[in-house]
């Protein structure tokens, strides 16, 4: 990666100056089943974790659901035209598995099918290319009552659906994630209880967490036997985690939050083996008997890419508090005495601080540490209240500086050798926010929830001005 151009020195100093990507640069806009599909009962869609998660009271603010989400089940073309009016290359969006499996098993549903053939002949239609993530937490119901991620059996359903649905759609996509941020799957889901399926038994998270990854390593060995053409990948949520002091306690809280959140996923990946210091944190909640021989080897698949999701820093500190007396209610296991610090810096609605220099931190580190990889940001955005003026305009410039800050950071990891290849931004349109419901708004598209109209904000005329150029 040679040919990126920043005038007048490096990226971060120079904010009013140009700055080009690389010839190629995949830019897109992102989304998931579950936050924008709704029909959730049409065309023999099976029912999933979140529908049950959704429906339990008080799981999610506002007692909101997924089940209208943004119409895009009806919706998909208007959908796949504000793509292609972003200047989008590509559209990264996720399968929803109970559409396309209904019991998470046995043959593909046509009907399902019918969906994602239209969707995808349209973007196709459209010139922009598809890029599919095959589990982004819409486990089939019948799964999780037969165990879920905890039961090792559910990593071999995954593979089967990856390979029957990769024999299918492979035709038309070149792109293929496996899992979306794995780390939420297993730790909200099952330790903290703030995602579906809203278990709370840390050592059914750390169960869950290798079945995750065992079934993203069987899916993609399941995939590449039936054809080794398609790029194929995974995507994790990486932080960059700093001790809040110098003290000896601060610095171990940090490394067991990066070792749980980070290296978990990072390590077996693109190491072949998980990191002793996480094991020996988890070994007061497990005993690791559901790690078999031979597993670490068939996550370590190699990988054509590696997916980037970030949205913040973590600063941390040891409270001194008891290691394990609220693990019941924690997604930090084995770690829920370990205190998030404000830096009282400006955030996002979401309660996140705005630390562009963090994208450069994780970029910058897998490419350092790991081994080399192709590297795409598929996730990268910010939620913030919109206002409608009185012209209908949407003028959310904070989004517009967010993106831009983070735009510049990641030109200036590509000048530092980190081979990037294309940004994704979260999310192309306003969408279900897991247990924030519809009162977070990500989207660079603005939805009115009553009457399903779309109004691109103003970072979304900003952003085809990006894609368009290929430049800053
Ligand atoms: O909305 C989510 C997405 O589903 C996964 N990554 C983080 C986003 C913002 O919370």
């Amino acid at each position: 990666m040679t040919d990126i151009e920043i005038t007048g020195g490096p990226a971060a100093a120079v904010h009013d100056e140009p700055v080009r990507f690389p010839a190629g640069f995949v830019w897109g806009a992102a989304s998931a089943s579950y936050q924008i599909e709704g029909a959730i009962s049409e065309d023999g869609r099976g029912p999933s974790i979140w529908d049950t998660f959704a429906h339990t009271p008080g799981a999610i603010f506002g007692g909101d659901t997924g089940d209208v989400a943004c119409d895009h089940y009806h919706r998909y073309r208007e959908d796949v035209g504000l793509l292609a009016d972003l200047g989008a290359t590509h559209y990264r969006f996720s399968l929803a598995w109970p559409r396309l499996q209904p019991g998470g098993r046995g043959p593909l549903n046509t009907a399902g099918l019918g969906f994602y053939d239209r969707l995808i002949d349209e973007l196709l239609e459209r010139n922009v290319q598809p890029w599919v993530t095959l589990y982004h937490w819409d486990l089939p119901q019948e799964l999780e009552d037969a165990g879920g991620w905890p039961a090792r059996d559910t990593a071999h359903r995954f593979a089967e659906y990856a390979e029957l649905v990769y024999v299918r759609l492979g035709d038309r996509i070149a792109d293929w994630t496996t899992l979306n941020e794995p780390w939420c799957s297993a730790y909200l889901g099952y330790a903290g209880g703030v995602h579906a399926p809203g278990r709370r038994d840390p050592a059914d998270a750390v169960r869950a967490a290798h079945h995750l990854m065992l079934g993203h390593g069987l899916a993609v060995q399941a995939m590449r036997a039936h054809d080794a053409s398609k790029r194929v990948g995974v995507t994790v949520n990486l932080y960059p985690v700093d001790p809040v002091g110098d003290s000896e306690a601060d610095q171990d809280a940090a490394r067991r939050i990066d070792a749980l959140m980070n290296r978990q996923f990072l390590d077996p990946v693109l190491r072949g083996a998980y990191p002793d210091d996480l094991l020996r944190d988890l070994a007061t909640v497990s005993n690791f008997a559901h790690i078999q021989d031979g597993d670490e080897a068939v996550i370590a698949q190699p990988l054509d890419f590696l997916g980037v999701n970030y949205y913040t820093r973590h600063v941390v500190r040891a409270s001194g508090g008891p290691r394990q007396a609220h693990d019941s209610v924690s997604p930090w296991v084995a770690s829920n005495d370990v205190e998030f610090v404000s830096r009282g810096v400006p955030a996002t609605d979401m309660g996140w601080e705005i630390d562009p220099q963090g994208l450069h931190d994780v970029l910058t580190r897998v490419h350092r540490e790991y081994r080399p990889i192709p590297l795409y940001v598929t996730e990268n955005g910010a939620a913030f209240t919109d206002e409608i003026g009185p012209d209908g305009v949407i003028a959310d410039q904070r989004r517009v500086d967010y993106l831009d800050s983070h735009f510049r950071v990641a030109a200036r990891a590509i000048l530092d050798g980190v081979d990037l290849r294309g940004y994704f931004v979260w999310s192309l349109t306003d969408n279900f926010e897991w247990a924030w419901g519809y009162s977070r708004r990500f989207g660079l598209v603005h939805i009115d929830y009553g009457t399903q109209q779309r109004t691109p904000k103003q970072s979304a005329h900003w952003f085809a001005q990006v894609t368009r150029r290929n430049c800053l």
